[in-house]
């Protein structure tokens, strides 16, 4: 298990107090933009939000070791990435109000996030396999390789298995992050495999697993950023970051019905990765009032401007979810539509917006 808090100083990691505040910085960022997108969630401003609050660490750690032409495959939970990662914040709550095309456009290369779990494990071993081919075979220079981000409960579907077993097959150059926060919705993790662990799974495809403290961003990166570079080299890598959901698995849910089962999980794993890191940072003398303050008040407007801009657009028609999939809707997708149409006309939705 790589750690850095609690086990290095600052000067024994290979990042510098300059480095580390940056990572602090998108943190922040993060943390501010869930807790936003929850209250936005709530005054009926989005139809659902999934917070990742406590998995921030983990999240910041693993895109801070990306580099700019590395592609991430990200998840709906992992928006904490995308920030990192300087997509606007205002095109993550266009997406979310149902107006992609609004979005403002960026060059960082990354997928769309996927909602269907796990389909972006054997896309990004495909990726992968792209690269390799351009490079090996077509000449191609570049270096670049695949971070595919997933959750614990994406490690039972059969795509993790053949994506997983083709980057392996052909020395794919791909890491795939699983962040397992505790939790497939209420399932726990003890309950979605009877394996040790994830990381282990990764000896069945041939390759190098391994486990990290995700509530340590700087361990994180660490972690990511060695093994992007066995990655790069053939070699994939399954890393398992060990994080905790702190909030619902979306606004949709409610995590005091199945609380009660919660496992009994070591402090380090349930601790908060903010509070913990900027603790860490200022016992190290890389942090001080003057630099939390400056990055709360910049978080502030960029958050403002982000919501302005997002508000500027109309959000999207509810009845957008039944386009771009059949040409003619199949029996039960008329039925549905037909059941939102009544839903619409009852609940008076302008009211709800206003
Ligand atoms: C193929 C598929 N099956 C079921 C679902 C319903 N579903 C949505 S989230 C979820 C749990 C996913 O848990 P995990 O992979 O651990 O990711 P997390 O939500 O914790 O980020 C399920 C089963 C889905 N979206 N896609």
């Amino acid at each position: 298990m790589n750690r850095i808090i609690g086990d290095r100083d600052l000067s024994d990691t290979p990042f510098s107090p300059e480095q580390a505040r940056e990572v602090y910085r998108d943190m922040v960022r993060a943390r501010a933009f869930d807790e936003r997108a929850l209250a936005l969630q709530r005054r009926g401003w989005m139809s659902s939000w999934p917070p990742y609050r406590g998995q921030e660490g983990s999240q910041v750690g693993a895109a801070a070791a990306l580099e700019d032409d590395d592609w991430l495959f990200p998840t709906y939970r992992s928006n904490a990435m995308q920030i990192a990662r300087d997509v606007p914040m205002s095109d993550i709550l266009l997406f979310r109000r149902g107006r992609p095309e609004f979005e403002s456009g960026h060059d960082v290369p990354n997928f769309p996030q996927a909602v269907p779990i796990a389909t972006q494990i054997p896309h990004a071993a495909g990726v992968g396999m792209g690269i390799d081919y351009a490079q090996s075979v077509k000449g191609d220079d570049g270096n670049e390789a695949a971070l595919c981000y997933f959750g614990d409960g994406a490690t039972s579907e059969g795509d993790f298995h053949e994506g997983l077993n083709f980057a392996g097959v052909f020395d794919s150059p791909v890491v795939f992050f699983c962040e397992n926060n505790e939790w497939a919705i209420s399932l726990p993790r003890h309950k979605q495999t009877a394996s040790d662990s994830i990381a282990v799974k990764a000896q069945a495809y041939g390759f190098e697993g391994v486990q990290v403290d995700g509530n340590d961003p700087l361990a994180v990166r660490e972690t990511v950023a060695e093994a992007l570079e066995s990655a790069r080299n053939g070699d994939p890598v399954l890393v398992e970051s060990l994080t905790y959901r702190q909030g619902a698995h979306t606004t949709s849910d409610d995590p005091s019905q199945y609380e009660e089962t919660r496992e009994e999980l070591p402090e380090w794993r349930t601790a908060d990765p903010l509070e913990r890191y900027e603790e860490y940072l200022r016992e190290q003398g890389a942090l001080d009032d003057e630099f939390v303050e400056e990055v709360e008040n910049e978080t502030d407007a960029e958050l403002d401007e982000a919501v302005e801009r997002a508000e500027s657009v109309e959000p999207g028609d509810p009845h957008d979810v039944f386009d771009r999939v059949y040409a003619d809707l199949p029996p039960n997708l008329r039925d549905q539509k037909a059941w939102l149409d009544s839903f619409l006309t009852d609940h008076d939705v302008q009211e709800v917006d206003d």
